[in-house]
């Protein structure tokens, strides 16, 4: 049998659970993340090189990595979806399985959030969020006429209600509301604007004071030539590099604890989302295990 990337069927004996998480209900527009998992999983299993360029080994030889498929989400509410993905996750990391969740629309993690909440100080964890999208709104009644506070656009207003410390990456538009929330000292967000002037990513480091770091990363973050299948692209965004380095140099910093890929929507004209996102997934657990490799 060839090799794989995903190389262990047995959950319980994986180091990394990738959790599919096939969601898109509250998404402003159907654009299809609902079938982002799918792609990206079937781009780890054909598409990515195993032997990782930083640190010359074959990362799949040392870390044992599960996929666990989250069946029948869309067939859930809101409510209903992130108390699955919260109970599932909360299981995975009770047995110290290091989740790795794969959107669906952003918010899906919500329900790793709660979950990293009953096992750690929300204060001792930062978020760090590659973004274009602050998703600091309260609900989405300003473009929806069915309101709900479970959008995907409130995800880390609920990230910060649980009192995880943000730091946002890449934020080129945002709401009134979402302004007013972030430059409120109290509510602890770090954002980091992309415009003509970019920051250092030492300056965002800096900004990481905790020992604990999650990584959220929706793709329409990076530069939209990147990562073109995304359902609200915005130009201008983070070049691929860069975001590597800051990502790299990030889980260095503090102990990473999960991360998640969101809003894939995968395109017929081009692979290059699919492909990104995988090749950072695979990127981001090497990195996570580097000292495996000896
Ligand atoms: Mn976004």
């Amino acid at each position: 049998m060839a090799k794989k990337i995903i190389n262990e069927e047995n959950l319980e004996k994986a180091d990394v659970v990738l959790v599919s998480a096939p969601y898109e209900k509250t998404a402003s527009s159907h654009k299809g993340t609902v079938y982002g998992p799918e792609k990206v999983v079937e781009c780890l299993d054909t598409q990515i090189e195993f032997f990782d360029r930083k640190f010359k080994v074959e990362a799949n030889n040392f870390v044992k990595i599960s996929h666990l498929y989250l069946e029948n989400l869309e067939t859930l509410s809101p409510a209903e979806t992130l108390e699955e993905i919260k109970s599932q996750a909360e299981k995975l990391i009770q047995k110290n399985k290091f989740v790795f969740l794969l959107g669906g629309e952003h918010s899906v993690s919500i329900g790793v959030f709660q979950a990293l909440a009953k096992k750690y100080n929300p204060k001792d964890v930062t978020i760090l969020q590659i973004d274009a999208h602050c998703d600091l709104r309260k609900d989405d009644s300003d473009y929806s006429d069915t309101p709900s506070d479970l959008a995907h656009s409130t995800v880390m207003r609920h990230a910060s209600a649980l009192g995880f410390p943000l730091v946002q990456v890449g934020i080129r538009t945002y709401s009134k509301d979402e302004y007013e929330y972030f430059t409120d000292k109290k509510n602890k967000v770090t954002v980091f604007e992309w415009g003509k002037k970019i920051p250092e990513t030492k300056k965002i480091l800096k900004s990481i004071k905790t020992k604990y770091l999650y990584l959220t990363i929706d793709v329409d973050g990076f530069d939209p030539a990147y990562m073109p299948g995304t359902g609200t692209p915005v130009q201008g965004g983070l070049e691929w590099w860069y975001g590597l380095e800051l990502i790299e140099k990030a889980i260095t910093k503090s102990e990473l604890i999960g991360a998640d890929i969101v809003e894939v929507s995968p395109i017929p004209e081009s692979v290059l989302t699919e492909y990104g996102a995988a090749q950072l997934c695979y990127t981001i657990i090497a990195n996570k295990f580097q000292k495996k490799f000896k």
